[in-house]
């Protein structure tokens, strides 16, 4: 007859891998989502690339699988002490304390309703097929 001990790493070998295994599994699943660059000051054209997040993957890791990827998609980020990384500047183009410009964070879902986040890229979560919106705009 099995002891206690013996019974708890008997329950606990068949436990473990099945947990696992969906761990693995989950983290392997991409989401597609669009980036949209847009230019509101300069009123060009806004531009639409295609990229995908891990699951349950920040939107900052999407934009930096977006930029190695080569698309013609570049950013860059300062990190605050506070409230983590935040969007300096998308092709070239950067936000300026004194010209009162940053690249404002939006969101369109599948269902077209446009939210603005009240977190940064770093602590944002897309879900699947939702655009997201980086707009340059004034405050
Ligand atoms: C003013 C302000 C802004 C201004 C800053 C202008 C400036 N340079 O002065 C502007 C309009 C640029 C701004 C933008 C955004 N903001 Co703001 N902002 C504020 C606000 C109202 C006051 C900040 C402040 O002046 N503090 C006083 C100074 C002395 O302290 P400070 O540490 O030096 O402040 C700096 C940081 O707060 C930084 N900052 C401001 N917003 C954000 C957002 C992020 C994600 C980061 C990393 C840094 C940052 O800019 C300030 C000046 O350098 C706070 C709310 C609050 N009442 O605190 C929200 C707040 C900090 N912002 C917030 C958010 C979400 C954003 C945006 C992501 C919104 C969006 N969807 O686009 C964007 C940033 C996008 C990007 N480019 O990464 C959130 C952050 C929450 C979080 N945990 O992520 C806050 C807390 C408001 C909220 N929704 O609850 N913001």
């Amino acid at each position: 007859m099995m002891t206690g001990p013996a019974l708890l790493s008997a329950a606990l070998l068949l436990l473990l891998p099945g947990t696992l295994t969906g761990s693995k599994l989950q983290s392997k699943e991409t989401v597609p989502i669009d980036v949209v660059v847009e230019n509101s000051l300069l009123g060009t054209a806004p531009v639409t690339f295609s990229t995908q997040v891990v699951y349950r993957g920040i939107l900052l890791g999407a934009l930096k699988t977006l930029m190695a990827s080569n698309t013609g998609f570049k950013f860059t980020y300062t990190e605050d002490p506070n409230y983590g990384p935040y969007l300096e500047s998308v092709n070239g183009v950067a936000g300026n304390d004194k010209e009162h410009t940053y690249w404002e964070l939006l969101v369109k879902t599948p269902d077209d309703k446009i939210i603005r986040p009240d977190v940064g890229i770093g602590c944002y979560i897309p879900s699947k097929n939702e655009q997201i919106i980086l707009k340059f705009t004034k405050w």
